[in-house]
């Protein structure tokens, strides 16, 4: 039976979130990372190794990575970054030696995810990630003052940036600027305003054109590498797919995969299909990018959003929201069966609810909102695969 393999992702022993718990919830691996290597220095073989042994004796195992980072001066052409990518294919050696299957990882430039809210309370009284267009040009022109901010934007969407800030007490506007300079993957450490400045600065020169060619440069180096050892690589998709604060960002649509997957064609060279970070933009038709570009799919961030006209959106309940899961799995459940293959499958995010209302866990990560996600996504799944293959 070819169904996904479910899994949730786990930050590693400082996880609120347990292997216990995980494994409670019915996984049978967890997706993790090494976060206390700094970014660019190679993943050991015994710090992999030490990993790999608290979840086997969680009695689970550990074939996906994520995410194996990709450092700054790689995606710039700036600095040490042969020492990097090389440096990168040491890792991604050591991993195959341990056992991994799947590695991911993003080519966003400076920041992961951006979200404006962390707490926004639904109408059930759980609460989920949100991202608020005017209040992020508010932060973007008015808090951070990125110098030539107001050039990216309509002159309405700054006067309601604007108005927006006004509504905001001085605790709002901090929170604001915390959440949205969030986004690093196992850490809650928020960059400060000149440290991000610093950083977009220097990026002025790279515009999306200049990063895609980084990014394949990037490909040509470490696919045949990972090709060779019997990984498969997983890029994640920009989230969102847009451009902020003035970066180029170039994972965002069905072209910019189709490009990539292009510029080094090897089966090892393929897509962490998120849905959650792809369904924030209209354009973007998810299944017939399964239907289209689904052997190239080595793992799956199953998650929904809602999103709305005036260009902001929320992550809601995994089965409602915008993106048609049903259609979504089904399609899944058909490449797997047409490739003989199980795609490990994790449910990305969940809603802060119940006890976890009360705790502190990674925003997105509590452990009862990816429960009940991960519980609806496995139904569904079993739904759909027995009335279309019994
Ligand atoms: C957010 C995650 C991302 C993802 C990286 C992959 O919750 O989906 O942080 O792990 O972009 O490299």
């Amino acid at each position: 039976m070819y169904l996904m393999e479910q899994m949730m992702r786990w930050f590693g022993p400082n996880d609120p979130v347990s292997l216990s718990d995980i494994r409670q919830a019915g996984c049978t691996g967890v997706v993790t990372a090494l976060h206390q290597i700094p970014v660019g220095d190679v993943w050991g073989t015994d710090e992999i190794e030490k990993r790999k042994k608290l979840i086997e004796e969680a009695g689970m195992k550990w074939t996906v990575v994520e995410s194996l980072p990709v450092h700054e001066d790689i995606k710039k052409h700036s600095g040490q970054f042969k020492k990097y990518i090389e440096n990168y294919k040491l890792s991604l050696n050591n991993l195959a030696y341990a056992g991994i299957k799947v590695v991911t990882y993003n080519f966003m430039p400076i920041l992961d995810w951006v979200r404006t809210d962390i707490d926004f309370e639904l109408p059930n009284g759980a609460r989920a990630l949100r991202f608020e267009k005017s209040a992020f040009i508010a932060f973007d022109v008015f808090l951070l003052k990125r110098p030539g901010a107001e050039n990216d934007y309509e002159p309405g969407e700054i006067s309601r940036a604007k108005e927006r800030l006004e509504e905001m007490s001085e605790e709002e506007r901090k929170t604001l600027f915390r959440n949205a300079l969030l986004g690093l993957p196992g850490s809650d450490i928020p960059f400060t305003p000149e440290e991000i400045l610093s950083a977009l600065n220097t990026y002025a020169e790279i515009d999306p054109i200049k990063l895609k060619k980084h990014l394949f440069y990037f490909l040509s180096e470490v696919i045949p590498v990972a090709e060779k050892s019997g990984l498969k690589m997983a890029i994640h998709p920009d989230d969102p797919p847009f451009s902020l604060l003035g970066l180029p960002r170039v994972v965002c649509t069905e072209q910019d995969l189709n490009d990539l997957l292009n510029a080094v064609n090897s089966p090892a060279n393929g897509i962490c299909f998120c849905t959650g970070s792809l369904g924030a933009r209209k354009d973007n038709d998810l299944t017939g990018m399964v239907k289209r570009i689904g052997d190239k799919i080595h793992f799956l961030h199953l998650r929904n959003t809602r999103r709305d006209e005036a260009g902001n959106f929320f992550e809601a309940d995994h089965l409602s929201g915008d993106a048609d899961m049903p259609s979504i799995v089904k399609e899944i459940l058909l490449i797997m069966e047409k490739n003989k293959i199980r795609i490990p499958m994790r449910p990305d995010h969940g809603h802060q609810m119940l006890d976890d209302l009360k705790k502190k866990t990674y925003p997105g990560y509590s452990a009862i909102g990816r429960l009940k996600g991960l519980a609806e996504l496995r139904g569904l799944e079993w739904g759909i695969f027995n009335s279309v293959f019994r």
